[in-house]
């Protein structure tokens, strides 16, 4: 497909085709690893697909065929957080988790090879996963010395169930593709030649539907378990819905007009 470069970044690509924004994690040499700055790009990226109002579905994807992302590189890993040029350790991709999830467009993991530790916490949280026959996927903190209790355990419980989102953490296994469809922790499972063009056609189905609708409903679904963030999220939307509106208009010329609002031809619905 001709995907057009947005950005040049270092360990990403991000590029743009129709109304799909593709943020490609892009170092196959460790399996796409990320450091701080893989995930400090990551986040730019997903606030420029945020912004671009031409940008309708993000989908998120590691380079190579062998692997969507195998989590925090455990070399860059020091005292307190994973550290980059500046030596600051970081634990930034609990941000760019909360961009993925907040972010008020589908975002869709397109798998191909090991989505594990970080990494598959960062599919799990994806509105949509589709997975090519070649993907495994797994957790791995309590090998490796770390643990993600956030998302990655509670949101994972959400999707496979406690027993099975248990099970993930407590023996560190891995799971096939057809496992993870089986578990309702992937959408859809298709060979690897035909992951991008499955991927980009789903992209295209929902790039047809109402960007309203969808973005109501990505914080509704959120809403239930987000809590209060989530309430924000959802109200959020509701007030921009709002503002479109004649009533609220009239509120806001009023004010400017110097004049008392006259909601009195606005209907008190029942
Ligand atoms: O838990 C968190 C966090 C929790 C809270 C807050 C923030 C967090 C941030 C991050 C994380 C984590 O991600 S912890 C989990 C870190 N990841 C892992 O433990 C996975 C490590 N990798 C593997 O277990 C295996 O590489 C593999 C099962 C994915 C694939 O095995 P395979 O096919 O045998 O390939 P392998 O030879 O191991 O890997 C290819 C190359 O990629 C190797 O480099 P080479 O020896 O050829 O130079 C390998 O070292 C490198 N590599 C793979 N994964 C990583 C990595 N290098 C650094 N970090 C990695 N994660």
């Amino acid at each position: 497909l001709p995907w057009k470069t947005i950005k040049e970044y270092k360990d990403i690509l991000f590029q743009q085709y129709k109304g799909i924004a593709k943020i490609s994690i892009n170092r196959p040499h460790k399996h796409n690893a990320f450091t701080p700055l893989t995930v400090q790009e990551m986040s730019e990226a997903m606030e420029l697909a945020r912004q671009d109002t031409s940008v309708g579905v993000i989908i998120l994807t590691g380079e190579g065929g062998k692997a969507f992302c195998s989590g925090g590189d455990q070399s860059v890993r020091g005292d307190g957080g994973y550290v980059g040029d500046d030596f600051v350790p970081r634990l930034n991709v609990l941000d760019l988790q909360r961009q993925i999830r907040t972010i008020p467009k589908p975002v869709v993991a397109m798998v191909a090879g090991w989505a594990i530790g970080g990494g598959h916490v960062l599919h799990v949280i994806c509105d949509l996963s589709i997975a090519a026959e070649n993907a495994r996927f797994g957790q791995t903190g309590p090998n490796v010395g770390s643990f993600d209790g956030g998302f990655g355990a509670s949101y994972l419980a959400r999707v496979v169930g406690q027993k099975k989102a248990r099970e993930i953490w407590l023996l560190c296994d891995q799971y096939d593709a057809q496992d993870a469809l089986q578990m309702g922790l992937v959408n859809k499972v298709v060979p690897l030649e035909e992951l991008e063009a499955t991927t980009v056609a789903w992209c295209e189905k929902i790039l047809e539907k109402s960007p309203l609708a969808l973005r109501m409903l990505k914080s509704a679904f959120n809403a239930e378990l987000d809590g209060q963030a989530g309430i924000q999220e959802l109200a959020g939307n509701a007030t921009l819905l709002y503002y479109l509106s004649d009533e609220a208009k009239e509120g806001k010329n009023a004010f400017l007009e110097k004049r008392k609002p006259d909601f009195s031809k606005f209907p008190k619905f029942p």
